[in-house]
């Protein structure tokens, strides 16, 4: 192994031999503790330490790194306290999840890392947000992101290095090249020769390195990060090196050949730089042992604390309180009584602008919304009003783009994310339901990320443009829904969106944007997050709804002037307001649930399963449901109709009140 010390000084190889020692030597220790039982998992990152160690080292202390699972060098590199990350992998209170995730799935902002999440690939456009962030804000900043060579398989991986590409992001993609992806070789993984020849296709420079070999990961990176620092642009980082031990302890390596063990073990970073650092007469065997004692004695401190913790003793009010940041919304009425009639579309573009001038921190990222001002024409004119580098036309990526949003609340940043189709989402939704939904739950970091929802059928755009698909969502804690029905809570709901640091999926009826108008204030306002409205007062029924329902409720009953109903606009759904369900319950006894989404595990089972749990007593009728059917959406104008359900709806009023 060639070392190549350049010219460092003495010091500072000591501080990168002793770097390497951290990870090992927990190590080692570790997979003591788990045969004897002491401890559950580990992934090992033994034989590729140079890489996490040496990155760390070359970066600035600011600088965001978001490490994998073999990554432990960058966990010590930035001198987190042992205690808590032993706390951390034993799952007790004291560590950074508060007994929430395992291993290095965790986050902290103190030590500039994001730790990754089980899914192998989000991580990447986590990373451009971040670099995002740095460039809009002119801090001169590198992010690295860790991948290993089986994850550059998944989607996500190419989204972030081509979005990066695209904006010319300061990103290292770093790829450690292991051989395997846990026991499937490269061979079978992959046809490429070599990861660096990927970089060609996204534009961009590859370089490769020994990863082994500490000094060449420290000197290449040194070098990177300064280059990337004065002219922001990605690099693929492709270091080559072998993981020593199984994907996990209990997998173990039957599958790797012995003699490629062996070549490799003889390429050890640790005892092939302290060979080197021997010779050169930098340190001598006391020094080794006096680091070695020292080490050890740390971290037998650190697990001494650690060890002294139980689990968490559960605490359900605690485990609810954390699954969304904290906000308490106030809202905020108009300032004066100007009102212009506005279109239901006009009424989420002003609510957007206005809130673009009220955050000099939202960035607002889709497909065409930048010159060309969305499919829709919701952002038309805000390039102009805004610059470039906040209303950004994004490649055809929405996993990177909501993973960029995170990114950029990490930074503290806002971000606002336009699905060109609800329908699109399928392909954010990892980044949707895993990353924004629970990162503060899991490490205290807000995803303050706005979801933008085209949604709906009635105009014959067939299977893949017309899905209602808030059900998806509605299942997965710590995201908020918001759906509105009329331009008034159209605008005040965005405004109240993009003020809250949760996620919130805003849903958007296509059908409304040009159908629908009305005066609305022109100053800023906000509506309140979880909070229905009730449409028509009526005694006989209540029909519980949101969306289209509410125009399709009041259409059929106004063709039914006897029936005296209540109409419930939920208007949220996430939180949905349980209070105003039961208000309305108590009042009619009579309950339908009318929703656009198909009906079986829909929003409406669940408002109906509620009902009948805190409120039976109240009922003079089993609760009703009435949606579209359980098919995927038509195209045929006709066959679209029969998919709706709003012509079923009257015949199940008479049913409701005849009962
Ligand atoms: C999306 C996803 N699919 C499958 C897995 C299960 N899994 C965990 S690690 C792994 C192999 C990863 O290989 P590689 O990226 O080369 O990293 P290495 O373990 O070799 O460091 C697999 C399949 C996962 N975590 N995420």
């Amino acid at each position: 192994m060639n070392f190549n010390r350049k010219n460092h000084s003495d010091d500072l190889l000591r501080k990168l031999y002793e770097s390497l020692l951290f990870p090992r030597m927990i190590e080692e220790k570790m997979l003591i503790l788990l045969r004897q039982n002491r401890i559950s998992k580990w992934f090992s990152g033994i034989g590729q330490e140079a890489i996490s160690v040496g990155i760390t080292q070359a970066l600035q202390r600011d600088e965001y790194i978001l490490p994998m699972h073999r990554n432990l060098g960058v966990f010590t590199g930035r001198d987190m306290p042992f205690e808590k990350l032993f706390a951390q992998w034993q799952g007790t209170m004291a560590g950074y999840t508060k007994g929430r995730d395992r291993s290095f799935h965790f986050g902290t902002n103190e030590h500039h890392i994001v730790g990754m999440i089980s899914h192998l690939g989000p991580q990447n456009g986590v990373a451009d947000g971040i670099a995002l962030a740095t460039k809009l804000k002119g801090e001169k900043k590198v992010t690295v992101v860790f991948n290993g060579d089986g994850g550059t398989s998944e989607g996500d991986f190419h989204e972030g290095l081509n979005v990066a590409a695209v904006w010319d992001l300061p990103v290292i993609f770093v790829i450690e090249n292991n051989g395997y992806g846990l026991s499937t070789p490269s061979n079978e993984q992959f046809r490429c020769k070599s990861f660096v020849d990927k970089a060609i296709g996204y534009g961009i420079e590859g370089v490769q390195v020994d990863g082994n070999n500490i000094l060449e990961v420290y000197n290449t990176v040194m070098l990177l990060a300064e280059q990337l620092r004065e002219k922001p642009r990605p690099i693929l980082l492709e270091c080559i090196t072998f993981r020593m031990r199984g994907h996990e302890e209990a997998s173990g390596t039957k599958y790797v050949p012995k003699e490629l063990m062996e070549a490799w073990a003889k390429k050890d970073p640790v005892d092939n730089y302290e060979k080197y650092l021997l010779t050169e007469k930098v340190i001598d065997t006391g020094y080794i042992d006096q680091v070695r004692a020292r080490i050890k004695k740390e971290i037998e401190e650190g697990l001494e604390t650690a060890f002294q913790e139980t689990h968490p003793e559960p605490d359900t009010t605690i485990e609810f309180s954390d699954v969304y940041a904290p906000f308490n919304q106030v809202v905020i009425e108009p300032a004066s009584e100007k009102k212009t009639e506005k279109r239901f579309i006009d009424a989420i573009s002003d609510g957007l602008r206005q809130s673009m001038e009220r955050f000099d921190s939202l960035v607002l990222m889709g497909q065409d919304i930048a010159e060309y001002g969305g499919v829709f024409k919701i952002t038309e004119g805000f390039v102009e009003k805004f610059g470039k580098g906040r209303v950004r036309n994004t490649p055809l990526c929405e996993a990177a783009i909501v993973g960029t949003g995170l990114g950029l609340s990490v930074k503290g940043m806002k971000a606002m994310v336009e699905m060109q189709f609800a329908d699109f989402v399928t392909e954010g939704f990892n980044q949707i339901v895993n990353n924004l939904a629970k990162t503060h739950w899991r490490w205290g970091q807000a995803a303050d990320v706005v979801v933008r929802m085209p949604t709906g059928a009635g105009t014959a755009a067939g299977p893949f443009h017309s899905q209602s698909n808030e059900a998806w969502f509605f299942h997965t804690p710590g995201l908020k829904i918001v759906y509105p029905s009329n331009p008034y809570d159209a605008k005040g709901l965005l405004c109240a969106a993009l003020e809250d640091p949760n996620p919130v999926m805003y849903f958007e009826h296509k059908l409304m944007y040009r159908s629908l108008k009305d005066a609305i204030p022109d100053d800023y306002y906000t509506v309140e997050i979880g909070k229905a409205k009730t449409i028509r007062e009526g005694s006989d029924i209540s029909i519980i709804t949101y969306g289209m329902g509410v125009h399709w409720a009041t259409e059929i009953l106004d063709a039914m002037p006897d029936v005296k109903a209540d109409i419930l606009d939920l208007r949220s759904l996430l939180p949905w307001d349980r209070e105003a369900v039961m208000g309305t319950v108590k009042k009619t006894n009579r309950v339908l649930i009318l929703h656009e989404d198909t009906l079986t595990g829909g929003v409406g089972a669940e408002i109906a399963a509620w009902i009948s749990e805190h409120c039976f007593a109240y009922l003079d009728a089993p609760v009703v449901r009435e949606a579209s059917l359980d098919t995927a959406i038509p195209f045929a104008p006709t066959l679209e109709q029969n998919f709706l359900p709003k012509g079923r709806l009257k015949k199940k009023i008479e049913a409701l009140l005849e009962y």
